[in-house]
């Protein structure tokens, strides 16, 4: 995959990602600032200030993505999908400012963090927060972002959206961290697995957390609260690749999310709420995963199906309104 030591890109970094019994282990994002309402941290909110480097397939970026449009900030803050195959860091064919596409057509993310940081070393990582004012990165973690964009811009964007609202606050942060370790980061923890045993000790956690949310979905709409939450769309990013890439590419096939009724139909109401379907881009999931990651798919061959209908009609709107 490669990451940046010292400001310098290096190929090789498997050393850094293989943990003790094979196990994948994965670095601490960089970047760590805020943005913040009253710029009391340095950086303001502010309109056309922000930029996100994303990438279709990327759940992580996905979560940024789906944030920014359910809180209505696509013409306040700017964003690129990388869309040029990754030959060292995630490239782009458009530039923004002073950070162009180099001779080969491209802009790479890794040259983003040597201009933030000349210095930096660490992985390159879509989402990336780029703050035009500093010419700097302000955050490279979408647990972060997620929650500036949703508490931040609330002088541009949609107020009446509280994805982390105050009242669910202790619920949202563990379930989040129980989804995060065994479902969000479990997946990858499966598929980049080098052992056997590191393999089955991701994969059996995370059907465990399978069971246990078909269970909770039984009798209400969301995870949390009578709206979705911060909570449920950390979960979705998950969920909609999971039978077109990770049961097969990242070996998580005990079930599919088809398999499990509730979870299933969770999966489609979330897919169906208004504005996200079209930032679903199926295609460019597989192709990132089966087509982009030559250490799991070494034939980069991306598979033709399986056929799935996410405009099938769910049972969600059974649950009541009402809390
Ligand atoms: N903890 C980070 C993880 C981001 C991440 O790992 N993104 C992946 C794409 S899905 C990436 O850019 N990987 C490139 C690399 O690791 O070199 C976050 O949630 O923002």
């Amino acid at each position: 995959m490669g990451m940046l030591i010292d400001g310098t890109w290096i190929d090789d970094d498997a050393k850094y990602r293989t943990g003790e019994g094979g196990a994948f282990v994965r670095a601490e994002s960089v970047f760590r600032n805020f943005v913040t309402a009253d710029g009391s941290s340095g950086y303001g909110a502010e309109p056309r200030r922000y930029h996100l480097f994303l990438a279709p397939s990327c759940p992580w970026a996905h979560r940024t993505q789906i944030v920014r449009r359910l809180k209505g900030l696509e013409d306040v803050i700017s964003m690129t999908l990388s869309d040029r195959p990754r030959k060292r860091s995630w490239a782009y064919s458009q530039g923004i400012d002073e950070l162009q596409p180099g001779e080969n057509g491209v802009l790479e993310l890794h040259d983003v963090y040597i201009a933030a940081d000349p210095a930096c070393t660490g992985r390159v990582t879509v989402p990336t927060l780029w703050d035009r004012q500093e010419k700097t990165i302000v955050n490279n973690e979408s647990s972060e972002i997620i929650r500036m964009l949703n508490s931040e811009f609330n002088q541009w964007g949609d107020a009446s959206i509280d994805l982390y609202p105050e009242a669910h606050r202790t619920e949202i942060d563990a379930l989040n961290d129980r989804i995060y370790a065994t479902v969000n980061n479990g997946v990858y923890r499966s598929g980049f697995a080098k052992t056997q045993d590191a393999y089955e000790n991701a994969v059996g956690p995370m059907f465990e957390t399978l069971d246990f949310l078909e269970d909770r979905l039984a009798d209400r709409r969301y995870l949390v609260a009578d709206h979705a939450t911060e909570a449920d769309w950390r979960l979705f990013v998950t969920l909609i690749r999971f039978d077109f890439v990770y049961f097969s590419h990242f070996k998580c096939n005990v079930r599919r999310i088809q398999d499990y009724p509730n979870l299933w139909n969770y999966t489609l109401d979330l897919y169906q709420t208004p504005g996200i379907a079209e930032i679903v881009d199926i295609d460019g999931i597989k192709k990132g995963y089966y087509g982009g990651q030559a250490n799991v798919n070494p034939s980069g061959i991306v598979p033709v199906g399986p056929a799935i209908d996410l405009a099938q009609s769910h049972d969600r709107e059974r649950f009541k309104a009402a809390a």
